[in-house]
C-alpha cells in the first residue's frame, strides 16, 4: 500500500496529510487543515475534542473524494492532555487543557510529599506545571478513582476510531509518570496519584499495526479502508523523526512550543541535568530526546489572537524586520506568559517593569518576541552543550517556525552557527515514515531520514554580523539573572 496519512494536530492546528513514496522521493499532500485552540469556560481552558474528531473524519472523507480508498493512518497530537473514558468506553469529562490555571501550585504541593529530585531520578522529566503528574494530582478524586482507562488524547482518538486501548509510549512519557528503569508506569508515583495499574492501558510501540477503522464508523460515513498504526503520537516524538538531523546538529522543533535539543540513545538524569530542568522524552526507535521546553510561538500566537488576526503570521514578521532590533527583550520562560489574560500587556509590563521601551506597535511587538526567543535559543544551547560536555555544530529548526526567515536569521546571528530550516511539516514526515517503516517501504529511521533530506528544501542561514552583539548579549543576561531563575 502506497497510501499513508498522518493526522497530526498541534495546540495551533491541525491537519490530515497523505504520503506517498515515489522513486525514492517522499512526496506531501495535504488533504485538510483545521485550526485549533482551547476555550475558556468559567475560569477552567478545555480542548474540544469532539471538533477534533470530526475534523478526522472530514479530513478522511476529503481522501476518499480524492479518489484515496486504502490507506495507513497515524495520529500524533500535543503531549501531557488526558481523557477519562468509563466503562463503557464513554468519556466522563471535558478535556482539561494544559495551559489551565489550576496546576499553578501543585508543583509544589506534590514536593511536600515527594521530592522533585526523587521523580526526575526515576522519570528524568523536566518539571513543568502542564504535566500530567499534576494535572491528576489536582483532578477531582472521585472522577479519577471512578476511571476505568486513562488515555492520552491521541490514544482517545485512536480508541475513538478502533475501540482499541493503548497507551502509546513517546507520548506516555511526558505524564512524568514513566519509571527509566522498568519502562512501565512507576508503582510509587501511581500509588501517590491513587491511580490502578490498570487505569492505564498496555504500554504501545510506535509501529504497532491497531487495525482497521471500527465498523460502526464505515457504516455512517463513506471513508477509505483504513489499517491504523501506532506512530510517535507525541507530536515532538515525530517532529524529530521526521528531521534529517546530522549527527552533531541539534534541533528546534518550532511551532506553539520551541522544543530545544538533541536526540540521545540513553538518557541524562544527573542531578544537573535536573537543575537545568532539561528532559528525557521518550523516543521511537529507542531514542531520548533530551530537550528543553522554551515558550516559542506561543508568544506571537496569543499576541496575533489579541489583534483579532488582522495580521497573518508573515505578515508580523515582515512588520517586525523593518523595527530596530533588540530594543526590548522579555525572559520568554517567565511563567507569566504561559497563559495570561492579554499577552499584548503582558508583554509590555514586563518591559515596563525591567526598564525598558515598551512596545507598541505590532512591529515591535512581534520584534521583541523573536528577538528574546533568539537568545533564549543561545542560552539554552549553551547549557545543553555544557549538560551534554560535546560541541553543537549546527541547529536543525522544523516545524511552522522554519517559515519565519526572521526569526532564523537573527538565530544563526545570535547563536553564531549555521542554522538548516525545514521541513516545517517534519511532524507529519515523523508520523508518516513510522507507517512506512512499520509496513517495510523503507527499512528504518536512518533510511526515512536520508530519503526527507533529499526530499524537502532546507534553507540555510549563516550568521551575519550583529552590531554590539556582545553588549545585547550582557543585557539578556543581566535581564535574566534579574529574575528568580525560570525553567
Ligand atoms: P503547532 O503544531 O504547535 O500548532 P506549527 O508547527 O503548526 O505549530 O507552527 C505554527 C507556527 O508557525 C505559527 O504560530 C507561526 O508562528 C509559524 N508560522 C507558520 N507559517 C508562518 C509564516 N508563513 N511566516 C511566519 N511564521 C509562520
Ligand atoms: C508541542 C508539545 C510539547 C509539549 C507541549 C504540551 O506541541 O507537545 O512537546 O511539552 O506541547
Amino acid at each position: 500500500m502506497n497510501n499513508h496519512i498522518a493526522v497530526d494536530i498541534g495546540a495551533s492546528s491541525g491537519r490530515l496529510v497523505r504520503g506517498i513514496l515515489q522513486e525514492g522521493v517522499l512526496i506531501l499532500e495535504e488533504l485538510h487543515r483545521f485550526s485549533n485552540r482551547f476555550t475558556e469556560q468559567e475560569n477552567s481552558c478545555f480542548w474540544d475534542i469532539d471538533y477534533l474528531f470530526e475534523q478526522i473524519i472530514i479530513g478522511l472523507q476529503k481522501a476518499k473524494g480524492k479518489g484515496i480508498t486504502a490507506c495507513t493512518l497515524g495520529i500524533d497530537t500535543w503531549a501531557v492532555d488526558y481523557v477519562l473514558v468509563d466503562a463503557e468506553g464513554n468519556r466522563v469529562q471535558e478535556v482539561y487543557a494544559y495551559r489551565d490555571r489550576r496546576t499553578d501550585l501543585a508543583m509544589d504541593e506534590v514536593a511536600k510529599y515527594i521530592s522533585p529530585q526523587t521523580i526526575y531520578e526515576k522519570t528524568g522529566i523536566q518539571k513543568l506545571s502542564i504535566n500530567t503528574l499534576y494535572q491528576l494530582y489536582v483532578h477531582s478524586k472521585e472522577e479519577l478513582s471512578g476511571a476505568d482507562q486513562i488515555l492520552l488524547v491521541p490514544d482517545y482518538l485512536y480508541y475513538k476510531l478502533t475501540g482499541r486501548k493503548i497507551n502509546e509510549v513517546t507520548n506516555a512519557s511526558t505524564t512524568q509518570l514513566l519509571n527509566l528503569d522498568s519502562r512501565d508506569f512507576d508503582d510509587e508515583l501511581l500509588k501517590f496519584l491513587n491511580i490502578k495499574r490498570e487505569q492505564f492501558a498496555a504500554l504501545t510501540e510506535p509501529g504497532a499495526v491497531l487495525g482497521p477503522l471500527d465498523e460502526a464508523l464505515l457504516q455512517t460515513y463513506d471513508l477509505p479502508d483504513c489499517q491504523l498504526i501506532c506512530v510517535a503520537t507525541h507530536d515532538t516524538a515525530s517532529a524529530v523523526l521526521g528531521a534529517p538531523l546530522q549527527k552533531d546538529s541539534a534541533y528546534i522543533s518550532s511551532g506553539t512550543w520551541s522544543l530545544l535539543g538533541v536526540e540521545r540513545t540513553q538518557p541524562l538524569n544527573s542531578m544537573k541535568a535536573m537543575e537545568a530542568n532539561y528532559t528525557n522524552e521518550w523516543g521511537a526507535y529507542g531514542t531520548y530526546r533530551f530537550l528543553k521546553n522554551i515558550m516559542g510561538l506561543w508568544l506571537i500566537q496569543e499576541v496575533r489572537r489579541q489583534m483579532d488576526g488582522r495580521y497573518s503570521f508573515a505578515e508580523l514578521a515582515e512588520l517586525a524586520q523593518g523595527e530596530e532590533g533588540f530594543r526590548s527583550l522579555i525572559c520568554c520562560n517567565d511563567p507569566r506568559f504561559l497563559n495570561p489574560v492579554n499577552m499584548i500587556e503582558e508583554i509590555r509590563s514586563a518591559c515596563a517593569e525591567s526598564g525598558q521601551p515598551v512596545p507598541e506597535t505590532p512591529g515591535q511587538l512581534a520584534r521583541c518576541i523573536f528577538d528574546s526567543l533568539a537568545l533564549s535559543y543561545l542560552t539554552y544551547l549553551e547549557e545543553l552543550e555544557d549538560l551534554i560536555d560535546s560541541r553543537i555544530e549546527d541547529l536543525q529548526i522544523v516545524g511552522g517556525g522554519a517559515n519565519n526567515s526572521l526569526l532564523c536569521q537573527l538565530t544563526a546571528d545570535v547563536i553564531g552557527r549555521e542554522v538548516k530550516a525545514g521541513p516545517t511539516e517534519s511532524t507529519a514526515l515523523g508520523n508518516i515514515v513510522v507507517q512506512m517503516i512499520s509496513t517495510g517501504s523503507i527499512v528504518d529511521i536512518n533510511e526515512a531520514r536520508d530519503i526527507i533530506g533529499q526530499s524537502f528544501k532546507i534553507k540555510s542561514y549563516s550568521p551575519s554580523p550583529t552590531a554590539h552583539l556582545e553588549d545585547i548579549v550582557s543585557r539578556w543576561k543581566e535581564l535574566q539573572s534579574s529574575k528568580v531563575k525560570h525553567p
